[in-house]
């Protein structure tokens, strides 16, 4: 393994094209998966199944190194069907590393498990179908059961899917959201009316500030690098705030340009880089604001202010009772470093801040996101061009999952035009987001799993309740690309469903059909797959859904005849969703269609018709309140505990592993390493290395635990620990959630670390 002295000095460059090319020769399938690079997002292609960043509208390759892995590990030779589960029990597979699992290749038949065997068995598409229709029509109530999203499933898929369990009579719609940007959608509703970030591409150009906070882009949303670069090339300032000096943020080299590969050239990026300590960017921004309102007051656009919002003198009190000892104790930032960060901020005539799971994931991260909204109420720096809001989304299309009705709290307005449309009463009640659907399971309250993609096995927090959860339900149904942990947690009765990736062709009786996905800038656009199915047995997302509603409502609509022709799918959609009129004309345009944002247009929908500045103080402790008073008098006294972020490496993607190196932290070979300041190993005598066993402060009468970790030191606050998601997900409690958001507090996990008691040898390989 190598550590922190191998750290690169820029991030993309000549390593990026090598690794695209090592991922691509990996795939089994590279002349297939070269023609789908030079079609992902295109306008006649398909959209990139990486993130959610829009899309350069002029026509240039639009992939990225990780984007390319992406498509890389979907299309690929190697199968799993029922022959690979003959050899292989459930129990066994069980055994094996996440990495092993999904390494298998696409699943590419419906399987059955069978109880009594404890192997997964050949099932016909219309038994299955008809197996799941029986489970459902049994039971006494639909809360019975958990609908799960992941955020790939196209427009089309999760509109109909939403139609399955709101026309059964259930709202329990948990999705990737509740454990992502669920603090986001929260705070920007409350405070400027929409759920959803008010920037489009394009401002991009037009800013001349950025602050990118608590993202990683470098390695979750590599195209934005170069919207990044151009802008600071431009003389755009760009301002970090991330715990971690993330290379990418500093400096990147454009694969896409032959100067910049071929040579040691590199654009910097941040003009400012400021390392907070873990969730201190509240405190940090309220630094900012108090720095305008003591020595700026004339920024503060008053006419803005006056015209477009409620509640400043609230606001403006607020800031005036937080003291800056809080505000530089929590952020871990001085009253300098804040002050040049809001003269950045008050000297710019345009400014965008962007976040992502830094800021999402923790107690307090509603607050921390309107504090965000609020600097920016303050100086008007809203609904103009270059100006604005950019929660940028994590899966491709999670955002469009939630307008297609992917909502576990939907607004009455949603259900009433869905009950209009389709002549029949459906629940208005909220049903289960995550936290409640695991809840629901593990007390066997509810006793169905249906999951549209995902892993919720590995991707929720408190792995060992989280994995008991799973297991309780008397069906667990699962529609995948790839073999993961969650389809093996089995009881009584599961089905793995394995369906179409995105870049491959979906033929219908009347031709090629297209889906279509919504981008981090509500941009809404058209993809079509390219090469063949990697198996004849593999259906389109689209029509499993429709076919397994045929058979458990087979009279509530014609749906063979929707899963024939996705054009009528988004016909009912056009009839029912604000914004889709003429759905089907509009996205024939090649680069779709905006779904206007009322915010950017200055129109407040909040209760009050304006933007409301929140007046939160800061909070008292950071740390979630499942870690108990006396335990934490106690720790702090003894000045032992740890704050501990969990995220993701540049070789994976969620709880998908391509690899065990890190390159931009310098990381090869391994995933259990634990990111330390040198000076906090050397107060507790640990050195460089060594293996350390992490232990969670969120106990409640459970030991939370996960051993043999390697420290490597880093440049990171003190008191500040760092390590990969999914491993570390058993020490975060399930009751450890964000205040009104219940995403799990990923980012801020309380936990104490000693000289490991694990006898295992460290494993190095998979
Ligand atoms: N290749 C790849 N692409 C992806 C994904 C992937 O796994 N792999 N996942 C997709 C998904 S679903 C999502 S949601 C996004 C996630 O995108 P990111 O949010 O970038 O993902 P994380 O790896 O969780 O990184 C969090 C970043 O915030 C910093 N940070 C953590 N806590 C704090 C804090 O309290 N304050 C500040 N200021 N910084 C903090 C960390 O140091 C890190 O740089 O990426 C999407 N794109
Ligand atoms: N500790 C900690 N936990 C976290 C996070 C964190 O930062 N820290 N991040 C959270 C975040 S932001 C998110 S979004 C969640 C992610 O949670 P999920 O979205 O549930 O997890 P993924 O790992 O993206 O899901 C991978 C699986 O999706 C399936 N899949 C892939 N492509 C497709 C497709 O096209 N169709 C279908 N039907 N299936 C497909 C494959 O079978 C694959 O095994 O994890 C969350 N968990
Ligand atoms: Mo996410």
């Amino acid at each position: 393994m190598k550590n922190s002295n191998n750290l690169p000095e820029k991030a993309g460059g000549l390593p990026s094209i090598q690794s695209t090319i090592k991922h691509l020769l990996r795939s089994h399938r590279t002349k297939d998966n070269i023609k789908n690079l030079l079609r992902v997002n295109q306008s006649d292609g398909f959209d990139c199944p990486g993130c959610a960043w829009g899309d350069n509208q002029h026509g240039t390759f639009q992939f990225c190194e990780n984007g390319a892995k992406a498509i890389a590990w979907e299309s690929t030779d190697k199968t799993v069907g029922a022959e690979f589960f003959k050899q292989h029990s459930v129990s066994q597979l069980l055994n094996q590393s996440d990495y092993w699992l999904e390494y298998q290749g696409r699943l590419s038949e419906p399987v059955r498990y069978n109880k009594k065997t404890d192997h997964y068995e050949a099932i016909s598409w219309q038994d299955a179908f008809k197996l799941i229709a029986d489970k459902l029509n049994s039971l006494s109530d639909a809360n019975q059961i958990e609908f799960y999203t992941s955020g790939r499933a196209s427009n089309e898929a999760a509109f109909l899917y939403q139609l399955i369990g709101r026309f059964l009579g259930t709202n329990n719609f948990p999705d990737c959201s509740n454990m992502c940007h669920e603090a986001s959608g929260i705070a920007l509703t409350e405070s400027i009316g929409v759920g959803k970030g008010t920037v489009v591409l394009d401002d991009f150009d037009k800013a001349e500030a950025i602050f990118v906070l608590g993202q990683n882009p470098g390695t979750n949303h590599p195209r934005m690098m170069n919207a990044l670069r151009k802008a600071a090339k431009q003389g755009c300032k760009i301002v970090s705030f991330n715990n971690l000096k993330e290379v990418a943020l500093k400096k990147f080299a454009s694969p896409q340009n032959p100067a910049e590969v071929l040579t040691n050239a590199a654009t910097p990026i941040s003009h400012l880089y400021l390392s907070p300590k873990l969730g201190g960017d509240m405190a940090a921004i309220r630094g900012m604001a108090k720095v305008i309102f003591e020595i700026y007051p004339k920024r503060l656009n008053l006419n803005f202010i006056q015209s477009h919002t409620a509640d400043f003198s609230a606001y403006q009190k607020t800031v005036e009772n937080t003291d800056w000892f809080k505000i530089e104790s929590q952020s871990g930032l001085s009253r300098e470093q804040l002050t040049q960060a809001a003269e950045i901020f008050v000297n710019s005539n345009s400014v965008i801040s962007c976040w992502a799971m830094g800021l999402t994931q923790h107690k307090h991260s509603v607050d921390t996101i309107k504090e965000v909204v609020n600097l920016h109420l303050l100086t008007g720096q809203i609904a103009k061009p270059g100006a604005g809001l950019c929660p940028v989304r994590g899966h491709s299309n999670v955002q469009g999952n939630r307008t297609v009705g992917i909502n576990e709290k939907p607004s009455a307005e949603f259900i009433k035009s869905l009950e209009a449309n389709f002549n029949q009463r459906l629940p208005y009640s909220p049903g289960h987001n995550v936290y409640q659907a695991l809840k629901a399971l593990h007390n066997k309250q509810s006793k169905v799993l249906i999951c549209l993609g995902g892993n919720l096995a590995q991707a929720a927090s408190d792995t060992h309740f989280t994995h008991q959860a799973i297991k309780s339900a008397e069906l667990n149904v699962q529609i995948s690309t790839k073999l993961n942990r969650s389809h093996l947690l089995v009881s009584e009765d599961a089905l793995i469903l394995p369906c179409l990736g995105r870049s491959e062709k979906d033929e219908k009786s009347t031709g090629l059909q297209k889906i279509t996905v919504e981008d981090t800038f509500s941009m809404v656009h058209a993809s079509t797959g390219m090469t063949e199915p990697v198996s004849q047995f593999c259906l389109s997302e689209t029509e499993i859904i429709a076919q397994i509603a045929n058979a458990v409502l087979p009279k509530s609509l014609n749906w063979l005849e929707l899963k024939e022709d996705y054009r009528k799918i988004r016909d009912l959609m056009a009839r029912t969703l604000n914004g889709f009129e003429n759905f089907n004309l509009k996205i024939e345009q090649p680069t779709g269609f905006h779904l206007t944002n009322s915010a950017a247009e200055l129109n407040w929908q909040t209760n009050t018709q304006k933007a409301h500045f929140n007046s939160a103080m800061l909070p008292e402790n950071i740390l979630s309140d499942c870690y108990q008073s006396e335990q934490r008098a106690d720790d702090d006294r003894k000045n032992i505990t740890f704050v501990l972020q969990s995220l993701r490496s540049h070789d994976q993607y969620n709880t998908t592993i391509y690899g065990l190196d890190d390159r931009y932290r310098g990381i090869q070979g391994k995933r259990s390493v634990v990111f330390i300041n040198a000076e906090d190993a050397a107060q507790l005598s640990l050195t460089e290395g060594q293996a350390v066993d992490i232990r969670s402060s969120c106990n409640q009468g459970i030991t939370r635990e996960v051993q043999n970790f390697t420290l490597v030191f880093y440049d990171i606050p003190r008191g500040n620990l760092a390590a990969y998601y999914p491993e570390t997900n058993p020490l975060l409690s399930i009751e450890s959630v964000g205040e009104y958001s219940y995403t799990p507090t990923s980012k801020s996990i309380p936990v104490t670390i000693s000289p490991t008691t694990s006898k295992n040898l460290t494993i190095t390989s998979i």
